[in-house]
C-alpha cells in the first residue's frame, strides 16, 4: 500500500510538474536574435515539462506551429498551432500573451515554426525552434533552420491544440494590448481559401477549440481522478 501511494504521488508530480521553460516568441528591433526568432531557439524538456511561449516580440504577429525536420515551414499533420498573436504597440503587454504546451513525448524531437507571411515570411527568415533535438543526430537545429530559409511559402493550414509529442489545453492567453487570430476557434482559412470548420479532421487542418474528447483533456481528467483516488486510498491508510 505504501508503494501504491508513492506511485500516486509520482503521477501527481507529473500532472502538476513544476518544470517550466520559457521561450520568447519574436524579438523587437535591436534584439540579439532579430525580430524573426524564438529565444532560446532550442530547449531540452522532459515529459511533463511546460514550455511557456511568451509573445514578447513587439510590434509583431507570430505563431508557434508544429512542423517536421523534413519540412520546417509546413504544418505537421496532427500538429499543434497557437494561432496568430498580434501586438501592435512597440512594447509588449505586461504580462505578455502566453501559450503553454506540455511535453508528452520527450523521446523524439519536436520542431516548430512561425507561420506569419508579413511583411516577409518569418520561417524563411529562420523563425524556427526545436524541443529535444537529439545529440549526435544528423537532424541538427542548424540544418533545420538552414532548410527553413529555402522554403519561400510557409504553410498556413491551421493545426490544433494537441500536437505530436506536446499538447496545449487552451489557446493562448491574450490580454489587453494583443489580439488572437482567428478570434474564435471554429473558423480559420485553409490553403486555397476554403474554410476549415471545426468538424474537419485534424489532418486536414483541425480545430483550434479545445474538445472534451481531446486526449490531453481526457488525460488530465484521468490524472485528476487518479490523484483523488490516491488521496482517498492514502486517507484510508491513515485511518
Ligand atoms: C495577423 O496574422 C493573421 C494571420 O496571417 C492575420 O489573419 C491577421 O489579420 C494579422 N493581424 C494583423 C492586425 O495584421
Ligand atoms: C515520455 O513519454 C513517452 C510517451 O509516453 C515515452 O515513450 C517516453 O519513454 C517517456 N520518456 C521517458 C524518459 O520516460
Ligand atoms: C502556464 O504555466 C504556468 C506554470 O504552470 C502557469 O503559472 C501559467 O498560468 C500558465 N499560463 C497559461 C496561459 O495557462
Ligand atoms: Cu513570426
Amino acid at each position: 500500500m505504501r508503494f501504491a501511494l508513492g506511485t500516486t504521488l509520482t503521477a501527481a508530480t507529473l500532472a502538476f510538474g513544476q518544470t517550466v521553460v520559457k521561450v520568447a516568441v519574436g524579438g523587437s528591433s535591436g534584439s540579439a536574435n532579430g525580430i524573426f526568432s524564438f529565444t532560446p531557439s532550442t530547449i531540452t524538456a522532459a515529459n511533463g515539462t511546460i514550455v511557456s511561449f511568451q509573445f514578447t516580440g513587439a510590434p509583431g504577429n507570430h505563431t508557434v506551429t508544429q512542423s517536421s525536420f523534413a519540412a520546417p515551414c509546413q504544418p505537421l499533420a496532427n500538429g499543434f498551432d497557437s494561432g496568430s498573436v498580434f501586438i501592435s504597440s512597440s512594447t509588449a503587454p505586461n504580462p505578455p500573451p502566453e501559450w503553454n504546451i506540455t511535453v508528452t513525448d520527450d523521446s523524439k524531437p519536436i520542431w516548430f515554426y512561425c507561420k506569419q507571411l508579413l511583411p516577409s515570411p518569418h520561417c524563411t527568415s529562420g523563425m524556427v525552434g526545436a524541443i529535444n533535438v537529439q545529440a549526435g543526430s544528423a537532424n541538427t537545429f542548424e540544418a533545420f533552420q538552414k532548410a527553413a530559409t529555402s522554403d519561400q511559402h510557409p504553410g498556413q493550414a491551421p493545426g490544433g491544440l494537441v500536437g505530436v509529442g506536446a499538447s496545449a489545453s487552451a489557446r493562448p492567453l491574450v490580454a489587453a494590448g494583443a489580439t488572437l487570430f482567428p478570434a474564435s476557434g471554429a473558423s480559420a482559412t485553409a490553403p486555397g481559401g476554403s474554410s476549415a470548420s471545426s468538424t474537419s479532421s485534424r489532418a486536414a487542418g483541425g480545430s483550434q477549440t479545445p474538445n472534451s474528447a481531446d486526449p490531453v483533456v481526457l488525460g488530465f481528467n484521468l490524472n485528476v481522478l487518479t490523484i483523488v483516488a490516491g488521496i482517498i486510498a492514502g486517507a484510508k491508510l491513515v485511518l
